[in-house]
Order: C-alpha cells, then sequence, then structure tokens
C-alpha cells in the first residue's frame, strides 16, 4: 500500500495553479479510502492576518471545490485539519525535533514575513511554525508520498528530515515520506508576472486564474498574459521566455502534451492564447458545473467531512500515540 496525503490551504479561492499543480493527480489516483487522505488545512490559513467568517467560507468552498474536481469519498478521505487534534498533538513532538535555524530559513517563511512586516502586521509565530504543523499533518499518517506542486518541495523535506531525526533519536516511528510532483505544471506562473508563481493570495488580480472563474473571465486573462519582450517567436524556454513557457505548460498540462513540441506548432502569441484559453475553459467548465450542484447542499459536504474526520482520527491515532511514548513521556 503506499498511503499518501496532501493538503491545501483555505487562504483564499483555490487557483488554476493549485488544480494543476496538484488537486487533479489527487483526483487521478485510483486508491481506497485509507490509502488516500486529502486535508484542507485551515490551521495554516491562521498564521497570516485572517478574517474568521472568511476562513470558514473558503474552507467549505475549497471542500466542496475538492469534491467537484473528482475527489470521492469512496476512493479517498477527505477531512477538515482541525476536526483531527492529532495533528496539532505531533505538531508539539515536533518542535521539540526541528531546530530554529531550519525553520528560519523556509523561503515561505522569508517571504510572508516580509509581506506581514510591510503590510504594518505582526508577523506570527504559527508562521514561522507551520511547516512543523505540515510535517506533522503527513507523518501521522505514514505517508510514503505526498503529491505536490513544486512550491512545497523545502517543506516536505523538513518533514522528511524531522522523520528520519525522529526516528534516530528514539527509535523507528515514523514513515519517511517523499513528495511526488507532476511532470508539467509542476509551478504554474502568474500571467501578468511569469518569475513569481500563481497564488490565491500574494498574486496580482489579472494574472490568476481561479478555479470558479467564468469562461469569459479565464479568456480575458489569457489574452491579455504578458508576454515576453523582444520577438523571439514561440519557443519553450522557462528561464528566458517565462511569459510564453507559461502558456505552453499550460497548454501541455491540459493537452496531455509535450511544451517544448507544442512551440513548433505556433508562429504568433495570438493563436497560442486563444488555444490555451480554450483548453482551461473546457478543463474548468466540469468542475464549475458540479461545484454548482454540491453548493447547493452543504449538509451533504459537510456529511463526507465529518465521516473523513472520524476515518482520519482511527489512522492518526496509534502513530501520535507511538510518538508520544517513544519519546518518553508516560502513557496516561
Ligand atoms: N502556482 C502553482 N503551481 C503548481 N502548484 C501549485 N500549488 C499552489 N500553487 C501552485 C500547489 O497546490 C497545493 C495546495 O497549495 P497550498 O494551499 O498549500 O498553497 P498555495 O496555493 O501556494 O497558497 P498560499 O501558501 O496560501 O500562498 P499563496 O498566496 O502564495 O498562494 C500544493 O501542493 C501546492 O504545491
Amino acid at each position: 500500500m503506499t498511503r499518501i496525503f496532501s493538503g491545501i490551504k483555505p487562504t483564499g479561492h483555490l487557483t488554476l495553479g493549485n488544480y494543476l499543480g496538484a488537486v487533479r493527480h489527487w483526483v487521478a489516483t485510483d486508491q481506497r479510502p485509507d490509502e488516500a487522505l486529502f486535508c484542507v488545512v485551515d490551521l495554516h490559513a491562521l498564521t497570516i492576518e485572517h478574517d474568521p467568517a472568511r476562513v470558514r467560507r473558503l474552507s467549505r468552498q475549497a471542500a466542496t471545490l475538492l469534491l467537484a474536481a473528482g475527489l470521492s469519498p469512496e476512493k479517498c478521505t477527505l477531512f477538515v485539519q482541525s476536526h483531527v487534534d492529532e495533528h496539532t498533538r505531533l505538531a508539539y513532538l515536533l518542535e521539540c525535533t526541528a531546530t530554529d535555524g531550519e525553520l528560519r530559513r523556509m523561503i515561505q517563511y522569508k517571504e510572508k514575513a516580509a509581506q506581514a512586516q510591510a503590510s504594518g502586521d505582526g508577523v506570527r509565530l504559527s508562521l514561522l511554525t507551520y511547516p512543523v504543523l505540515m510535517a506533522a499533518d503527513i507523518l501521522a499518517y505514514e505517508t510514503k508520498e505526498v503529491p505536490v506542486g513544486d512550491d512545497q518541495r523545502q517543506h516536505v523535506e523538513l518533514a522528511r528530515d524531522l522523520a528520519v531525526r525522529f526516528n534516530q533519536r528514539y527509535g523507528h516511528t515514523f514513515t519517511v515520506p517523499k513528495a511526488t510532483y507532476p511532470a508539467v505544471a509542476a509551478r504554474v506562473m502568474d500571467l501578468q508576472e511569469p518569475t513569481s508563481k500563481m497564488g490565491k493570495s500574494g498574486g496580482t488580480g489579472p494574472g490568476v486564474v481561479f478555479m470558479l472563474d467564468e469562461p469569459e473571465v479565464v479568456r480575458k486573462k489569457v489574452m491579455r498574459a504578458v508576454t515576453d519582450s523582444g520577438d523571439g517567436g514561440v519557443v519553450y524556454d522557462p528561464v528566458e521566455r517565462p511569459g510564453v513557457s507559461n502558456l505552453l505548460d499550460l497548454l501541455a498540462a491540459c493537452t496531455d502534451g509535450d511544451p517544448a513540441l507544442l512551440a513548433e506548432g505556433y508562429s504568433g502569441y495570438g493563436a497560442l492564447k486563444r488555444d490555451v484559453a480554450d483548453a482551461l475553459v473546457e478543463v474548468l467548465r466540469p468542475v464549475r458545473e458540479r461545484h454548482a450542484e454540491l453548493a447547493a447542499d452543504p449538509a451533504a459536504v459537510e456529511k463526507v467531512l465529518r465521516e473523513g474526520a472520524g476515518r482520519a482520527r482511527a489512522l492518526a491515532r496509534p502513530v501520535v500515540d507511538r510518538a508520544y511514548r517513544t519519546i518518553g513521556l508516560l502513557e496516561p
């Protein structure tokens, strides 16, 4: 059995980056509920300035969208992080395993702490420590694989390091996980700033395609995407030509193609953008339609989450209890 776990933060509306980089690969894993766990990691959303009502709304919406995208309770366990206490129970033990230095090296901490400071908000201590909570999310389930986008590389590496260190110090307790990344679109870039990740909270408005954007909005954003200066034509070169390469990555992700080969079929940006827009609209259409149906029945979504939390708790409990014993704490 290859147990997989991954999560999504309700810090904003889910984007095309979340979908192509993570969610649709979660949907493609044809597993049993106890083999595949997916989580709305709501505690992570509290690490930056937040509005309680918005976090609640976005948490529900994220869960509904994950179901709309095709996650099914018959094939996976879908739940909300804060409904399973084992995550925070384990996080403390892992804080006693991690060092201050390794957390301060996290790129996302540096970037988001700088943003918080610039906007006059204090930097929450949890912004520094949440990668440890993410390690707990993963390790509590004896996870072998963590399907994520490229931006999570450093965080999954930390989870590995903590598992290895804990096991060496106290005896074998945790499975050592590894991250898996999609072959294309592992890092979808902002359409207006193609050297920055398309992000749900920090991105430029017109450069971010949201999963629930109407087709005309998707088209407008793609047609206005920044292409690179100069007249180098359509070539795939993510370093020198990030704008056009991002569009080719999107087309490749939607058509199961190869971005460099696709480039050969275009002589101008206009035709490429039209094809990208068409492909994105078609990929997102069924998700939007199913979301509208599911959103009309919130009780059904809540039931899935409640049952998911029950299953998740039963899986995590023995692992976390074992960690409490091996680290030297008395059994209650
Ligand atoms: N642009 C992206 N390209 C590819 N994969 C991406 N992911 C996120 N953005 C891209 C992947 O989606 C999964 C869930 O992401 P998350 O909720 O942990 O984080 P986020 O969407 O990056 O949101 P944040 O951290 O709140 O910040 P911003 O504001 O920057 O968006 C992950 O597997 C992630 O890799």
